[in-house]
C-alpha cells in the first residue's frame, strides 16, 4: 500500500494540474480546483425556494464550489459557513435581514455577510442568479470571500447578443464554425449546448438574445420557425435571457401575400399586429424586433416613399401592447448618395429625433463606418437627446483578423464608451448617452454582434472569448475597466497566477492598437480585401460602388493621403458638438490616432515626432508587426501555466498573426510607396514580395461571407 503513495500522489497532481489538456468549452465557467491556498471555507447552501431561475443559481453554485474546492460535495461540518440564496418574497430569512436592495432594481443583487452567513439576495430570482455568478468569480479569481459587502446593478437595461445566424445554418462574418441554433432539428431536438450558452451569458448579465441575421429572411417569422425560437426561449428563460428576432421588412409581400408592404398601408399593419399577437402566443416574454432597413440593398420604408420613423413605429405599434421593442439599425448609407459614407447615418437620423416611439430603440455602431479597427465615435451618440439610442459593438472580428488574431476588444470598446460627445458639455461621454444618464432615458441598450458558434471552443480561439466576456462586464457597466475585466478573465480561463496574470493582461491590453498599427495606422480605415474583407487591399477600386472601394477611403496618391472631413472636405466634423469638431479639425489638436479620418496630408507633414508622414506611416506598420512577434514571445514564456492544448492552439494562430501582421505591411507599404515615391525610412526592410503579388491573392472560400 506504501509504495502506491507516491504513484496516487502523482496522478492526483496530474488531474489538479492547470497543466491538464482542455479544449475550451468551458470558457471562463472553469470550475478546476484552485490551488490550496486559494480555497475559500466549506459553506453549505442554504435550502431555496424552487424556481426554474433559483434551482439553476442554486445548481451553480453547487457546481462551482465542488469543482473550485475539489469537493466531493460542498460541505457541512465545524466552522462551516452557510450561503443564503433568495429574494425578500420568496425567503422569510432573506427578508429578516432587511437588505438594502432598493437600489438592486429589477436584476441587481446584494451579496454580503452575515455573520457566519453568506447572503446573496436580490429583488428578483434573476438577481440571484447574477449574484451567484460574481461570488463564484470572487472564488475562482482569488479574491477572499470572506468579508462581502456588494452590491452591483446592471447600468442598461437590454444587454443583448446580435447573431449574424443564416437559418442554413451558416454565419455571417461568423469564424467559429457553423451556427448553434439547429434549426432544422428545432423545436423537438434542444442541443444541450444551449443550456452551456444560456449559462454562460447569465455569468455575464447578457439577457437577450437576436437569434438570426439582421439580413433577414421572412421565413423567420413563419409559424414553424416562431415554434423553434420558442423552444430556444423556454430553454434561455431561467437564465434570464430573452428572445429577439430579426424581421425583414418585406415580410407582408413575402410570406404575408400582400402586394405592399408599405408602413402606412392599414393591411399590412394589420399583418405586423397578427404577426406580433402569433409570436407573443408562442413566447409570452419575447424581446422585440430588430431591423436592418433600407441599408445594403434590405427592404424598408423608403421603398414606400415613407420615412425610417413610419417604419420603426409601424412595428412598436405592433410589439408595444406586448411589451415588445424595436431596435431600429442607424447602419444605413446609399451608393446614390454622394456624400461622404460617414455622414449618412447621422443625416438620416438626426432629423428625426423625438420622433420615435418610446418602445423604439435606434441602435448604432460604435463608429460612423463600420467596426474598423479604430473609428472616432458616431456622431449621433449625444445628438439625440429625445430617442432612445442604443450602442452596437462587433464582437466577432470582421475587421481585425478573424478569430486568428489575437485582439482583445476590451480597450476598443473602452476608448469609445469614455469619448466625451461634450453633447450637454464636458463629460458628457457615450457610456452615459448608452446608459440613459445623459438625458434621463430609460430603455437602454448595448448590443454585441456574437462571435459564437459551433466550434468547440465556442468563439473560435481561447482569446476571442476574452471579447464576448468583456462584451457582456461592459454592457452591466459601461464604466468598468477593460483592463479588470481582462485580469478577472484570465485568471478564470487559465490561471490566477501572478506571473501569468501580469503578462497575459498587458499582452491582451495591448494587442488592439497592435492591430491597428499593423492594418490601419493614424486614422486610416476600411483598407481590406473587397467582399471577404481578410487581408489587406488599400489599392481596391473599382466594383460596384465607390464606398465598398479602400481608395474611397484613402485618398492616396501623389499629393498625400488621408480623407478631408474638415469644412474644407465633407465637413463630416460638423456632426459633432463644436468641442469634438474643433478638436478633430485642427492639425494641433487632433488625436493621430484619428489624423488621417479627418484630415489628408502631404506625404512630408511633420508628425508629433518629428518624422514626415511617409516615415511615420511606414514606422506604425513596422510597429505593429514587432508588437505582434512581442506577443509571440510573451505567450511563449507562458507555456508552464497553460495546458498544452491552448497553448498550443494560441502559439500557432499567432504565428499565423506574425505572418499575416507582415503581410498587411508589406503589402500597405509597396502599394503606398508607389503613389509617396519615397524611400523607406533607413533600416526599414522592404516588402518581402512585389506589389503584383499582394494584388495577386484571391480568397475564393474565406470564411464568413
Ligand atoms: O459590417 C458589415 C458587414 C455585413 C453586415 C453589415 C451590417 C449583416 O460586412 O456583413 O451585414 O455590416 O452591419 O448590416
Amino acid at each position: 500500500m506504501r509504495g502506491l503513495w507516491p504513484l496516487l500522489a502523482l496522478l492526483s497532481a496530474a488531474l489538479a494540474s492547470p497543466v491538464r489538456a482542455e479544449d475550451g468549452y468551458d470558457l471562463w465557467l472553469r470550475y478546476r480546483p484552485l490551488p490550496a491556498a486559494q480555497r475559500p471555507a466549506p459553506r453549505t447552501i442554504a435550502p431555496s425556494a424552487d424556481t426554474p431561475t433559483l434551482k439553476v443559481a442554486r445548481a451553480e453554485l453547487e457546481r462551482g464550489l465542488q469543482g473550485l474546492t475539489g469537493a466531493a460535495r460542498a460541505q457541512a461540518g465545524a466552522g462551516a459557513g452557510t450561503i443564503l440564496l433568495g429574494t425578500p418574497t420568496g425567503s422569510s430569512a432573506v427578508a429578516a435581514l432587511h437588505l438594502p436592495l432598493q437600489a438592486a432594481g429589477e436584476e441587481g443583487y446584494v451579496i454580503r455577510t452575515v455573520g457566519a452567513t453568506t447572503v446573496i439576495a436580490a429583488n428578483r430570482d434573476i438577481g440571484v442568479l447574477y449574484g451567484v455568478f460574481h461570488y463564484l468569480r470572487l472564488v475562482q479569481t482569488g479574491a477572499g470571500v470572506d468579508r462581502l459587502d456588494i452590491a452591483s446593478a446592471p447600468k442598461v437595461r437590454r444587454r443583448l447578443l446580435n447573431h449574424w445566424d443564416n437559418l442554413d445554418g451558416s454565419v455571417e462574418r461568423g469564424y467559429a464554425g457553423a451556427s448553434l441554433w439547429d434549426w432544422w432539428k428545432l423545436p423537438d431536438y434542444r442541443d444541450p449546448r444551449y443550456v452551456d450558452y444560456a449559462r454562460a451569458n447569465a455569468s455575464i448579465g447578457i439577457n437577450g438574445a437576436v437569434l438570426n441575421n439582421v439580413n433577414a429572411k421572412a421565413d423567420s417569422l413563419t409559424a414553424p420557425y416562431i415554434a423553434k425560437a420558442a423552444a430556444l426561449a423556454d430553454v434561455f428563460r431561467p437564465y434570464g435571457i430573452k428572445v429577439y428576432l430579426s424581421a425583414r421588412f418585406s415580410a407582408p409581400i413575402e410570406i404575408g401575400g400582400l402586394k405592399t408592404a408599405d408602413p402606412l398601408d392599414p393591411a399590412v399593419r394589420a399583418f405586423w399586429t397578427a404577426k406580433a399577437d402569433e409570436i407573443y402566443r408562442a413566447i409570452p416574454d419575447f424581446g422585440g424586433f430588430l431591423v436592418k432597413a433600407n441599408s445594403e440593398g434590405q427592404p424598408g420604408p423608403q421603398d414606400y416613399g415613407r420615412t425610417h420613423v413610419d417604419g420603426a413605429n409601424m412595428l412598436a405599434d405592433a410589439v408595444g401592447p406586448h411589451g415588445g421593442i424595436v431596435m431600429w439599425r442607424a447602419f444605413v448609407y446609399s451608393h446614390e448618395q454622394p456624400d461622404d459614407r460617414a455622414k449618412q447615418g447621422y443625416s438620416e437620423f438626426k432629423p428625426f429625433d423625438g420622433q420615435f416611439r418610446d418602445n423604439v430603440v435606434i441602435q448604432v455602431k460604435n463608429g460612423p463606418i463600420d467596426f474598423q479597427p479604430r473609428e472616432p465615435f458616431h456622431p449621433l451618440f449625444g445628438a439625440m437627446p429625445k430617442s432612445n439610442l442604443g450602442m452596437e459593438f462587433q464582437i466577432t472580428k470582421e475587421y481585425l483578423g478573424f478569430a486568428t488574431h489575437l485582439v482583445y476588444l476590451g480597450p476598443l470598446y473602452e476608448e469609445v464608451l469614455k469619448s466625451d460627445t461634450y453633447a450637454r458639455g464636458p463629460g458628457s461621454t457615450v457610456a452615459k448617452v448608452v446608459d440613459g444618464a445623459l438625458d434621463g432615458r430609460r430603455e437602454t441598450l448595448v448590443a454585441g454582434v456574437a462571435n459564437i458558434g459551433t466550434d468547440r471552443n465556442w468563439s473560435g480561439s481561447p482569446f476571442d472569448q476574452a471579447n464576448w466576456y468583456v462584451f457582456g462586464r461592459l454592457a452591466w457597466d459601461p464604466e468598468a475597466s477593460s483592463r479588470d475585466i481582462a485580469a478577472d478573465w484570465a485568471k478564470m480561463t487559465f490561471s490566477t497566477d501572478p506571473r501569468f496574470v501580469t503578462p497575459v493582461v498587458a499582452m491582451m491590453m495591448g494587442s488592439r492598437e497592435a492591430a491597428v498599427d499593423y492594418m490601419t495606422p493614424l486614422g486610416l480605415h476600411h483598407q481590406m480585401g473587397n467582399g471577404h474583407h481578410y487581408g489587406p487591399a488599400p489599392w481596391y477600386s473599382g466594383g460596384a460602388r465607390a464606398d465598398w472601394t479602400s481608395v474611397y477611403y484613402n485618398k492616396a496618391s501623389r499629393d498625400g493621403i488621408g480623407f478631408d472631413r474638415t469644412a474644407a472636405g465633407s465637413n463630416a466634423v460638423a456632426q459633432y458638438a463644436p468641442e469634438v469638431a474643433r478638436r478633430f479639425s485642427d492639425l494641433k489638436t487632433v488625436d493621430e490616432k484619428d489624423l488621417l479620418w479627418f484630415h489628408h496630408l502631404p506625404w512630408d507633414y511633420r508628425l508629433r515626432s518629428g518624422a514626415t508622414l511617409w516615415d511615420g506611416l511606414v514606422g506604425c506598420y513596422s510597429q505593429g508587426v514587432a508588437a505582434v512577434d512581442g506577443m509571440g514571445r510573451t505567450w511563449a514564456d507562458l507555456a508552464p501555466y497553460v495546458d498544452r492544448e491552448r497553448h498550443g492552439q494560441v502559439a500557432s494562430f499567432l504565428a499565423i498573426q506574425a505572418r499575416e501582421a507582415r503581410w498587411w505591411r508589406d503589402a500597405s507599404i509597396a502599394y503606398f510607396q508607389t503613389l509617396s515615391q519615397r524611400p523607406l525610412p533607413p533600416g526599414e526592410p522592404p516588402p518581402a514580395r512585389s506589389l503584383d503579388y499582394y494584388q495577386s491573392l484571391q480568397f475564393p472560400y474565406a470564411p464568413g461571407i
